[in-house]
């Protein structure tokens, strides 16, 4: 059983004397806490993203400072759980005092990054990110700084002016050739090699986006096999809990059941599915079947799960096949019995199998570690972009695909152009300003 999290405060401002200091609150017991110091208003009963004015006062009613009282609703916060920002005024004395009163009341010191770590463990806020956050705090030189700077806006931030200026150029040759007559030598302007070139950078970065997403969104993991190869059991020892039903009858996982977990770093959606190949013919069978078809094609990774006590049968064979073409890892279960499965089995699917039992825990940890390592190389290439980045870049690859069709170089110019405004729609996937400084003066935290 997870224990539930500590709530934690820390000044969330510089140290030394300025205009206002802000204080930040973070856990379960954030409203709590803050109904018994702050007073003219309740904050448990204040609405999210909302601010209010009162006095903060200890426990024995003495005031420590007139204060703003911003709060916010897990799990619409930075660390997804409640929080709120006292903003009392500057100066080291007052925003100790605050601090002391809170803890006295409850609160633990944070630790530094610990407001960062919670926004990752909530999924706020990709890893990656936040060791660039925590790099661009530390950056102690110019070229550490950018370095950081790229790397939390992702490596696109330069792609997506690169190529609109490689698009800005076609179009102004393009209209400066067609101003010529046909028969004209300057004709033979033909803007197809860098329209193919310009369209490759866009495909490898949407490649690189869609790899990305895993960090931000996890991966989905989906365990598929025959009933009874032990789909359930193997979900519960990679998460390490009861979550799914386990029973020697056939048939017993009809619903989809997913959790999340973690591998090496990694966020990941796990599914456990519905038997492939079950001879149920019911309703609920078939929706079964259609869900783990769905999990399958949808899924990053596909854990392929055979019965290693006993000989492959047809459905094992369903299984391969409705594998085929998938990324996947092949898992021999059962192995605390006699070997009775062809250890080339399967080899269609995946070349090595990871062998393991799921009653006695055997092979568990490299399994994991073998998942870890197949999903990893996809999330760590991968960039931050966000839905309308995305939708910019597909749209934009899609009229460069038209201008390559396109009859004439009226109809070509016309698409190039449309490409170009496509991408000048989205908006710099450089953090504003005000971003930066939010998450400068966050990550200060408890520093
Ligand atoms: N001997 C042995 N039995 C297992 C192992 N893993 C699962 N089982 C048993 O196999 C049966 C089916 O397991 P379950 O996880 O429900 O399979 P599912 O139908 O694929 O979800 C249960 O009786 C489990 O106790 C294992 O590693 N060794
Ligand atoms: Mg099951």
């Amino acid at each position: 059983m997870r224990s539930t999290p500590s709530t934690i405060c820390a000044i969330a401002t510089a140290p030394g004397p300025g205009s206002i200091s802000v204080i930040r609150v973070s856990g379960p017991e954030t409203f709590a806490v803050l109904d018994r110091v702050f007073h003219g208003s309740r904050p448990s009963r204040q609405r999210s993203h909302t601010v209010r004015l009162g006095w903060l006062k200890d426990s024995r009613g003495r005031r420590i400072d007139r204060v703003m009282l911003a709060v916010f609703r897990a799990p619409r916060s930075y660390t997804g759980e409640h929080m709120a920002e006292i903003s009392c005024h500057g100066g080291p004395y007052v925003a100790d005092a605050v601090v002391r009163e809170l803890v006295h009341q409850g609160c633990r010191s944070a630790r530094p990054g610990e407001f960062t770590r919670r926004a990752v463990l909530a999924g706020k806020l990709a890893l990656s990110q936040a060791e660039a956050i925590l790099d661009i705090v530390n950056a102690q030189s110019a070229r550490a700084h950018e370095d950081a700077l790229a790397r939390y806006s992702g490596s696109l931030s330069g792609f997506i002016p690169r190529l609109r200026a490689g698009l800005d150029d076609l179009v102004a040759e393009a209209e400066f050739h067609l101003g010529f007559d046909e028969r004209d030598e300057h004709r033979l302007f033909d803007p197809a090699p860098r329209l193919l070139k310009l369209k490759r950078e866009t495909e490898r970065a949407l490649d690189l986006a869609a790899k990305g997403r895993l960090l931000h969104e996890g991966a989905r993991v989906a365990i598929v096999g025959r009933p009874n190869t032990g789909k359930s059991s193997l979900f519960n020892r990679l998460l390490e809990e009861d979550r799914a039903i386990v029973s020697p009858l056939r048939g017993t996982t009809r619903d989809r059941v997913e959790a999340w977990t973690v591998f090496s770093g990694i966020p990941a959606r796990l599914a456990d599915t519905a038997g492939i190949g079950s001879r149920g013919t019911d309703g609920i069978s078939r929706l079964a079947a259609a869900q783990t078809r769905r999990a399958i094609e949808h899924a990053d990774l596909v854990l392929a799960v055979f019965d290693g006590s006993e000989p492959a049968r047809r459905s094992d064979r369903s299984v391969v096949e409705s594998a085929s073409g998938r990324p996947t890892l092949v898992v021999v279960n059962k192995i605390d019995r006699p070997r009775r499965l062809r250890p080339d089995f399967a080899r269609d699917i995946a070349p090595r199998a990871a062998s393991v039992s799921c009653r006695t825990g055997q092979g568990i940890g490299h399994l994991r570690a073998l998942i870890g390592r197949r999903l990893r190389p996809a999330a760590a290439s991968g960039v931050a972009l966000s839905r309308s980045e995305l939708d910019g870049l597909r749209s934009c690859r899609d009229a460069l695909d038209r201008s390559l069709a396109a009859p004439s170089a009226e109809a070509a110019a016309l698409e190039i152009r449309t490409a170009g405004d496509m991408l000048s729609q989205l908006e710099s996937p450089v953090p504003s300003e005000g971003i930066l400084d939010r998450v400068f003066a966050r990550f200060c935290v408890g520093k």
